[in-house]
């Protein structure tokens, strides 16, 4: 089977240093390592990136190279009509994945543009979630 691709946006790469009472404590090392365990032998593709432009060209390689896709695109979620179309030249399925309930932030937090293409949105589960969203997405494609 082809990898499910895991990208993270910006900031993600301090997940575990800041703001604990809303993202935890987990680093974003440690969720890579609960991803693989929940995947099994599903070979997996695990980035993150501050650029926009990089995200973007990661789903490019994704619409050829990937499965499935599970997407945390941070503040990129509010802002980018472009990762938008990117996205929506993926065939396969995308799990828009939040670690907090982005609904019960500030209004800012609550229009999301990757939710628009979507196939599911996982939000508030904290870290976990991305162990959630990988099994969920194994599933899903072995079905
Ligand atoms: O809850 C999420 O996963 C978010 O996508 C995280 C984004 C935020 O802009 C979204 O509204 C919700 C990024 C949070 C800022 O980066 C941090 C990373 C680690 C620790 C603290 C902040």
């Amino acid at each position: 089977m082809k990898p499910i691709y895991i990208l993270n946006g910006p900031n993600l790469n301090r997940l575990g240093k800041r703001e604990p009472e809303i993202y935890g404590t987990t680093t974003l090392a440690e969720v890579e390592a609960m991803c693989r365990e929940a995947a099994g032998e599903n070979a997996l593709e695990f980035r993150q990136t501050n650029s926009e432009e990089r995200l973007i060209e990661w789903v490019h390689t994704a619409i050829d190279e990937a499965a499935g896709i599970i997407i945390n695109p941070a503040a990129f979620t509010f802002t980018s009509l472009a990762l938008l179309d990117a996205l929506k030249m993926f065939p396969g399925p995308i799990i828009e994945l939040h670690i907090s309930n982005i609904h019960r932030r500030e209004p800012i937090y609550h229009r999301s543009y990757v939710s628009m293409i979507a196939t599911s949105v996982m939000a508030g589960f904290g870290p976990e979630g991305y162990s959630i969203a990988v099994r969920a997405l194994v599933a899903r494609l072995a079905a």
